[in-house]
């Protein structure tokens, strides 16, 4: 995947707010915005009015990008209890989508509780969950010898692998692209990185046979259409041959060493890490080795997909010049502290999140309390295996007291760093890994 196009366009938009704010919301709202809401604030804030707002004097406001909405007014999370998921902002409930708040994520490995739910359609009822019954079956143009598998034939005949895997939906940022982009409106919560236990797929689709003209999986879940159509599937991915036979990538019963949570995927699903969250199928019912891409529900573009070269914000892209994502992007979560918290002058503030980059490593780690002007380094620590986020903590101190913000910036073993404002728009608002920021008040 080689995705950093530049970031012209959305710096036009910055420009062209400094420049007559009105116009620039006719432009992309098609009307004036309410000041009083978040993006009415990017027009009418003085400075003095954005100090007031964010509670305290703002000593680098020299070096504020012009049009940044702080993150203190730009980021909320609004409690919301949904069954066996903790402190999750739920964006949709029919179908069920939650994210996490940053600070939630900070364990090293993320607790099932808090791992984020992407649903496209309905999930098979709890009550018609029978892991007993439940099987697998592996068929397809390019399979040898079309099996079924019950979970307790899985463990029985395979070899077991534990993975610590990054999941992070292709959506994940899409509240900030303008104009907007329509689907779930992700903050930063639709990642993971949960352990994962089960067998290989490579080893189960070996025990299929693998025809020499195979080229692609698919997979199909238990879950049903929105609509409630029989005949139609919620999504139906899959991932070419080369990503499926990889050591990590797993058919999982099994999330740091209990039961699958239900709404991720229970009793089995097939975990790919570091590619769009949506290879990942929940409620794996079947495998299919294909001859060809896999053709399912959702394979197509635009989802899934973004153009093959930058485009115009709210450009119409042919569906022929779009390309099917494949490795995630360098990214960082600032996980603590959390964002809006009041901290002492003179006392250095302890600073951690994780970082990763889709099927790449992340090399390096920078922190920014001056809105990217300057950059420290931060300690990054190895993954604990391949296709797991990486671990990053830094100290930082404040001259004076203020508002301050912490910018983080990972860059991936190719030198591919985070942009520090939302990278190039594409149609349905995916791969957006801009620098994560959180709002720190010294006093
Ligand atoms: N069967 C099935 N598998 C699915 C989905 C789904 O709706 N149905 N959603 C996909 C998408 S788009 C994502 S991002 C991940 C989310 O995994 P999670 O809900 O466990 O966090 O599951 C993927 N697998
Ligand atoms: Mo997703």
């Amino acid at each position: 995947m080689t995705r950093q196009p530049p970031d012209t366009r959305t710096r036009g938009i910055h420009e062209l707010y400094a420049e007559d704010p009105d116009a620039a919301d006719r432009k992309l709202w098609g009307r004036e915005v309410d000041p009083v809401t978040r993006r009415g604030f990017l027009k009418r804030s003085s400075l003095l009015a954005m100090a007031a707002a964010v509670g305290g004097s703002i000593p680098f406001a020299d070096r504020m990008p012009g049009g940044l909405i702080p993150a203190a007014l730009a980021q909320s999370d609004e409690p919301f209890t949904l069954e066996g998921k903790e402190g999750l902002t739920v964006l949709n409930d029919r179908p069920i989508n939650a994210e996490t708040p940053p600070h939630l994520l900070d364990d090293d490995v993320t607790p099932g509780k808090v791992m984020f739910v992407r649903n496209n359609g309905i999930p098979p009822a709890m009550e018609n969950i029978d892991v007993d019954a439940w099987q697998l079956e592996v068929g397809g143009e390019s399979c040898e010898n079309p099996q079924s598998f019950s979970i307790a034939d899985l463990k029985e005949r395979f070899e077991h692998h534990t993975y610590q895997l990054q999941v992070e939906c292709g959506g994940n940022g899409r509240s900030e692209y303008v104009p907007s982009a329509s689907g779930n409106q992700w903050t930063t919560g639709a990642v993971a990185c949960p352990t994962f236990t089960g067998v290989r797929l490579r080893d189960v689709l070996e025990a299929c046979g693998i025809k020499d003209d195979a080229v692609y999986i698919g997979y199909y879940g238990a879950d049903a259409h929105a609509s409630g159509d029989p005949n139609k599937d919620p999504i139906s991915r899959g991932v070419p041959m080369e990503k499926a036979l990889e050591d990590e990538s797993l058919i999982a019963w099994a999330m740091n060493g209990e039961d699958i949570p239900y709404l991720n995927g229970h009793p089995l699903r097939v975990v790919c890490g570091g590619w769009p969250g949506s290879v990942s199928g929940k409620w794996l019912q079947r495998i299919v080795i294909r001859n060809q891409k896999h053709d399912g529900t959702k394979m197509g573009a635009p989802s899934y997909s973004v153009p093959k070269q930058p485009v115009a914000p709210g450009s119409n892209v042919p569906e022929e010049d779009f390309v099917t994502i494949q490795s995630m992007p360098v990214k960082s979560l600032v996980t603590f502290p959390k964002s809006g918290i009041d901290h002492a002058l003179g006392e250095a503030m302890e600073v951690r999140g994780h970082a990763w980059a889709g099927d790449l490593t992340v090399k390096e780690m920078h922190v920014s309390i001056d809105f990217g002007a300057t950059w420290q380094k931060a300690e990054l620590k190895e993954p604990p295996n391949r296709l797991a986020w990486q671990r990053w903590t830094t100290t930082v101190e404040f001259p004076e007291p203020g508002y301050y913000e912490v910018w983080a910036k990972a860059t991936d073993e190719e030198g591919r760093a985070q942009p520090m404002v939302v990278p190039g728009w594409n149609p349905k608002g995916y791969l957006n890994n801009a620098c994560h920021r959180i709002a720190v008040q010294v006093a």
